[in-house]
């Protein structure tokens, strides 16, 4: 367990963990009343992840989390009611009750990016943000999860390359917690340490106890600092179990009790908590408060989100197409004058048309190169049309097109 951390750092650590457990526990219960539209999928035993790898990231860098990272959104400025509006489709939630989980983000203040669903693809968008952030001078770094499950995507190993070969300041935390759905990782990935998975692409990686805030955060300040200083991307992988099933539908009938029971003893909040105890960084008197202020802010926040109207039956189309500024205000913030980065007005003719290839038209109408050989060649086309003008201008009768090259076999 890491010590060079200050005090406050450990209580903070140990606020959010318990936080974040206290948000999700809040959900469970408005789930059994059915007040919950959307999915819930815990993080219970989970949440030294999610919080120790987003306190690692200053204000303004980038995180788009995975749906088992509430906690990171709670570290970055996410109010607990956000979240209970969002799962309970509420009118005053950040997507005003159009999603039943948490696809939603701040790209204007919190530097949020909405989750995608299909697993993987925040990698190359978020490799995406980390370059843009590097382009305008903003020394950012843009932080993802993704679970065991989702590294086995194309896209995990597309994104992963594409950010090593940008050096793109970039940190992905693999969430590895044993399961994806029903599988276990060992019938899905023939590796011990799914870590090695970065060695295919030049990318530094950590392993870290994912059930060890202090480590799981210590591990991720130094790979945030090492992608600020240009020696990113990093990946991370967190070892860790979920504990509940996938969803809350799903009972996790397949998972040995033993193994449960060997994880539940690693609770990373008891942990933590064992830990300050026997550091002296709190006692029971701290604990309470730490519990009463907690409690206080979920009652606020989930009455606030209880009595947060259904969105009207109007707007049910709204939103449901661009119309401009009522839908997004914000725009592309260019640098260079947009007529330097846009694609030139007028074509030009191509200098590389290849040899008994032919010249045809474009689909924008112009001369473009083709690739069967079948139409005239271009001085034959250039000839036709010099003799038909001046047939035109002499009022003669235009001369017959040329003769159509010979088309090359395909297959050569
Ligand atoms: C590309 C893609 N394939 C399948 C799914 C369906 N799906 C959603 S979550 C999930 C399991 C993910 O497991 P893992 O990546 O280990 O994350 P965990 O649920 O354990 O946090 C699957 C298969 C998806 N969302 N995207
Ligand atoms: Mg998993």
């Amino acid at each position: 367990m890491a010590k060079a951390l200050t005090k406050q750092q450990h209580l903070d650590l140990y606020y959010y963990m318990r936080l974040n457990r206290a948000v999700e526990d809040t959900m469970v219960k408005l789930f059994r009343q059915n007040r919950i539209v959307g999915g819930l999928y815990s993080s219970l035993g989970q949440e030294a992840v999610s919080v120790g790898t987003a306190f690692a990231l200053e204000k303004k860098d980038w995180l788009a989390p995975m749906i088992r990272n509430i906690g990171a959104l709670i570290v970055k400025g996410v109010p607990p009611r956000d979240v209970f509006m969002q799962h309970m489709a509420k009118y005053d939630s950040p997507t005003k009750g159009k999603d039943g989980t948490s696809h939603f983000g701040d790209l204007e203040n919190l530097h949020i990016v909405s989750p995608i669903s299909m697993l993987g693809d925040l990698i190359p968008v978020m490799t995406g943000v980390a370059m843009a952030g590097r382009y305008l001078g903003h020394r950012i770094v843009a932080m993802t999860w993704i679970g065991d499950g989702g590294s086995s995507t194309g896209v995990f190993h597309e994104g992963l390359n594409f950010a090593a070969t940008q050096k793109a300041p970039f940190v992905l935390v693999l969430e590895n917690n044993l399961w994806a759905y029903s599988t276990p990782v060992k019938r899905q990935v023939p590796v011990e340490n799914l870590a090695d998975r970065a060695k295919a692409y030049g990318v530094k990686s950590f392993i870290v106890d994912g059930n060890d805030v202090a480590a799981v955060y210590t591990t991720a300040k130094e790979a945030v600092e090492l992608a600020r200083n240009g020696e990113g991307p990093i990946l991370i992988e967190a070892k860790t179990f979920r504990r509940m099933g996938h969803a809350q539908h799903d009972p996790a009938e397949y998972v040995p009790p033993d193994m449960k029971k060997y994880w539940e003893e690693r609770d990373p909040i008891a942990r933590h908590e064992k830990f300050l105890f026997k550091e002296k960084l709190f006692d029971e008197k701290g604990k309470k408060e730490i519990e009463a202020k907690i409690n206080a802010l979920l009652e606020k926040e989930r009455d606030f989100a209880e009595n947060s109207p259904f969105p009207p039956a109007a707007f049910a189309e709204h939103g449901v197409y661009c119309t401009g500024d009522d839908c997004h205000k914000i725009r592309a913030k260019w640098e260079r004058p947009v007529s330097e980065v846009a694609p030139p007005k007028s074509s030009v003719p191509a200098v590389w048309a290849i040899e008994g290839f032919g010249v045809g038209k474009g689909s924008g109408g112009g001369s473009a190169p083709i690739h069967f050989g079948d139409t005239e060649k271009r001085e034959q086309k250039e000839e036709a049309a010099v003799s038909n003008n001046g047939a035109k201008s002499a009022g003669k009768k235009p001369a017959k097109p040329a003769k159509k090259a010979v088309a090359r076999k395909a297959g050569r």
